[in-house]
C-alpha cells in the first residue's frame, strides 16, 4: 500500500473565469491561488503549482493550467502548447504521476470550447488514463446546488463529456447570508469529490511509450492550417532541450502513426 505521507498530483483545467483558482482557494481554505488576472501570462496549458494539505494530514500537490479560450488554436500557440505539455508531463513523471483530473466549468450552457478542453486534458494529454471529476461552480442561486446536475448531466454526455464523478458547487468566497453556508457546503462537496476520486493506491499516469508524438498529432485536430515539420523540430530542439537526433525521431513517429 502507499505510504500515508504520499502527495497526490491533481490537475485542475478549465477555460478563464470558470473558477480554477477559486477552486483551489475554496479545497485549500486559504487564499493561496490569484483570482483572475486578465494581463498575466496566458499560454495553453501553462501552468502554476499549489500545495495543499487537508485536516486528516494528505497532501496534494495542485497544477493550475491554462485551457483553451476557444475551439481553435493559430500555430504558433499549437507549438508554445506543445512545449508546455511537455513540460508539465515531464514535471509530474519526477512527482509521481497525475492522479485526479478535475474539469471546472460554470454552471451554464455546454459549449464547444468546454468539450475541447475536455478533449484536450482528458483524451489527448492523460490518454483517457486518469479518473476526472467534473467540479461545476456559479451554483449559488441554485436552491439545492445539485439540482443543476440533475437538469444537466445529459447534456455532458450529449458532447461526450464523462466524468467518474462531480461536485456542483460556489467557489466565490466574498458572497454574504445563505451564500456564505453554501460556500462552507461547497467545501466539504469538493473535498469529499477529491478524496474518492483521488485513489492512492492507484499509481500516478506519467505518459506512456511515444506520448508525445502521439500528443502533438493529436492536438494538430485544434489547429489552423498544417504545422511544419521544421516548425515541430525546432521547438523540440530550442524550447524542450532535445538533441537533433531524437527530435527526428519523434518526428518520425509522428509520421509512423499517420500510416498506421
Ligand atoms: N458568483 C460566483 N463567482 C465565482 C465563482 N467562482 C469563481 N467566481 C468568480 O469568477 C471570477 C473568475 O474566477 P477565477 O477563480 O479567477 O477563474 P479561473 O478559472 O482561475 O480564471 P483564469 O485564471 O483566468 O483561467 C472571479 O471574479 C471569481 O470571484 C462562483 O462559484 N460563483
Ligand atoms: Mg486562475
Amino acid at each position: 500500500m502507499a505510504p500515508a505521507s504520499l502527495t497526490r498530483n491533481i490537475v485542475i483545467f478549465g477555460e478563464t473565469g470558470a473558477g480554477k483558482s477559486s477552486v483551489i482557494n475554496l479545497m485549500a481554505g486559504q487564499q493561496i491561488a490569484s483570482i483572475l488576472s486578465p494581463d498575466s501570462y496566458r499560454c495553453t496549458l501553462h501552468w502554476t503549482e499549489y500545495r495543499i494539505t487537508f485536516e486528516n494530514g494528505t497532501q496534494y500537490q495542485v497544477f493550475d493550467t491554462v485551457g483553451l479560450e476557444e475551439p481553435r488554436l493559430q500555430t504558433g500557440e499549437y507549438l508554445s502548447a506543445v512545449t508546455n505539455a511537455y513540460g508539465l508531463i515531464n514535471t509530474l513523471k519526477e512527482r509521481g504521476g497525475v492522479n485526479l483530473l478535475l474539469f471546472c466549468i460554470r454552471g451554464g450552457r455546454v459549449t464547444a470550447t468546454m468539450q475541447c478542453n475536455y478533449r484536450l486534458f482528458f483524451e489527448f494529454f492523460c490518454e483517457e488514463k486518469v479518473p476526472l471529476a467534473l467540479v461545476v461552480t456559479n451554483l449559488e442561486r441554485e436552491t439545492r446546488m445539485e439540482d443543476w446536475y440533475m437538469r444537466n448531466g445529459h447534456y455532458l454526455e450529449k458532447y461526450n463529456i464523462r466524468s467518474a464523478g462531480h461536485a456542483c458547487i460556489t467557489a466565490a468566497n466574498l458572497l454574504d447570508g445563505r451564500h456564505r453556508d453554501k460556500y462552507e457546503m461547497s467545501r466539504g462537496i469538493l473535498r469529499g469529490v477529491v478524496e474518492v476520486h483521488c485513489n492512492a493506491s492507484m499509481e500516478g499516469w506519467t505518459g506512456g511509450q511515444g506520448w508525445l508524438a502521439s500528443f502533438i498529432k493529436k492536438l494538430v485536430e485544434f489547429v489552423v492550417g498544417r504545422p511544419k515539420k521544421r516548425d515541430i523540430i525546432g521547438i523540440l530542439t530550442k524550447r524542450c532541450g532535445m538533441s537533433k537526433e531524437v527530435a527526428w525521431q519523434v518526428v518520425r513517429q509522428i509520421a509512423d502513426e499517420n500510416q498506421s
